[in-house]
């Protein structure tokens, strides 16, 4: 069966983004519908049983389904203009794994399933982890089903126009009792491994982190006709607020605050605009210090909007506290790993969520640059077999 490289490589023209660069692959979008038809068969080319969740995660299972299961998986979706690797490693990992242990004629003692999860980086619908998320209760079944992506469609009619029903959409305690024990590989999305010279490591916290959304209001107008003294253009709070961030985040140890995507409406060239949305990704160790940050830049999105005559508007879109792995668990993966060291993460992801109702722990493959989210996004071909080995040696532990 194919390594890690030769299924990343199978998949490499898949919602490739000619405009932006990398990958656009965004929950039930062509491109991940097509991604989902390619891990079902590659799961039943490996004798797993797979079966879709009320959730859209799709699960395939070595043997039956049963209770205390090693898990293991990540997601295929993408960031708008992504890596190639962030969540599609994890999942060739494990496929990559499964072949390992079948090879050498291994026989799980436990249930063993791989997990993909849905929309873990929000592209679509705004939520990060919504497939986890949803599969833990951690958001409201109805408030997720009626999120909407930026052309009007709701989770819940992208999921019907998908075939799968969302009249289920929620907490599912049937499918959290399989769990045991969930163990995610992933790119490292920063250079640890590479100032530390070794090809992977486990992973000890995440950073508390969410996203919200300011709503800058003014008077839309005529560029040309309108004197400056008249206007009331919502995209002046809405740039000081960009800076604004940035000194924020500098004041916080370990902080980090980003407004990746800021949409004026109507947007034209020769437009005021009358509204102005941004959105703030605000990060740091801490709940207390990231809420602190978020309401500082609250409070002064205000006083930047009525000095220009506008009004602003503060919603949480999503929320998630410090994350620190199970201890005992992260250890013992590392003492399987030739003590693989252990690094706390800036990114999220579906392990952090899980990691509140099971032991959950990561696995990190070296990124020579430790850029991701970006078309630079890389790990060596050697360190993505070291991965898969790595994972496989973790569940054969586990399974075993
Ligand atoms: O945003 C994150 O940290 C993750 O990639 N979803
Ligand atoms: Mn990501
Ligand atoms: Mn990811």
């Amino acid at each position: 069966m194919a390594g890690p490289n030769e299924l990343l490589a199978a998949i490499a023209d898949v919602g490739a983004d000619r405009r932006r660069g990398g990958y656009s692959r965004h929950v039930f979008d062509d491109a991940e519908r097509e991604l989902r038809e390619w891990f079902v068969e590659q799961a039943e080319a490996r004798d797993l049983r797979v079966s879709t969740d009320r959730n859209a995660n799709i699960w395939a299972w070595w043997g039956d389904p049963g209770d205390d299961a090693v898990v293991t998986g990540s997601h295929l979706d993408s960031v708008p203009g992504g890596g190639a690797f962030d969540g599609p490693l994890g999942v060739v990992s494990a496929l990559s794994a499964v072949d390992i242990l079948r090879d050498k004629g291994f026989r799980p003692r436990r249930p063993l399933a791989v997990l993909v999860f849905a929309e873990e980086e929000g592209g679509r619908f705004g939520v990060p982890c919504l497939g986890s998320r949803l599969l833990t209760g951690t958001i409201d079944a109805d408030k997720a089903g009626a999120l909407r992506d930026p052309s009007g469609v709701t989770f819940a009619e992208a999921m019907r126009s998908f075939g799968a029903d969302p009249v289920r959409l929620g907490r599912d305690v049937e499918a959290l009792r399989r769990i045991g024990q969930f163990v995610e590989l992933h790119v490292e999305q920063g250079r640890g491994l590479v100032d530390l010279d070794r090809p992977v490591a486990v992973a000890s916290s995440i950073l508390a982190h969410g996203r919200w959304r300011f709503r800058f209001r003014g008077q839309g107008n005529h560029a040309g006709a309108t004197l400056i003294s008249d206007r009331h253009d919502p995209m002046l709070p809405a740039s000081q607020l960009v800076l604004a961030a940035r000194r924020a985040a500098s004041g916080v140890a370990g902080g980090r605050a980003t407004v990746g995507r800021l949409v004026p409406n109507p947007g034209g060239t020769n437009v005021i605009a009358s509204t102005v949305d941004l959105w703030l990704d605000a990060r740091s160790p801490d709940d207390r210090s990231t809420r602190s940050m978020v309401e500082d830049l609250s409070g002064v999105a205000s006083e930047f909007a009525s000095a220009e005559g506008c009004q602003v508007d503060v919603t949480e879109e999503s929320y998630g506290g410090t994350v620190h792995f199970d201890a005992v668990f992260r250890d013992q993966l590392s003492g399987l790993l030739d003590d693989a060291p252990a690094l706390s993460t800036g990114a999220g992801h579906d392990a952090g969520i899980l990691a509140a109702e099971v032991p959950a722990a990561m696995l990190f493959v070296r990124n020579p640059t430790g850029i991701s989210h970006a078309p630079e996004e890389h790990a060596e071909p050697d360190d993505c077999t070291a991965g898969a080995r790595a994972l496989a040696r973790v569940l054969e532990n586990l399974a075993g």
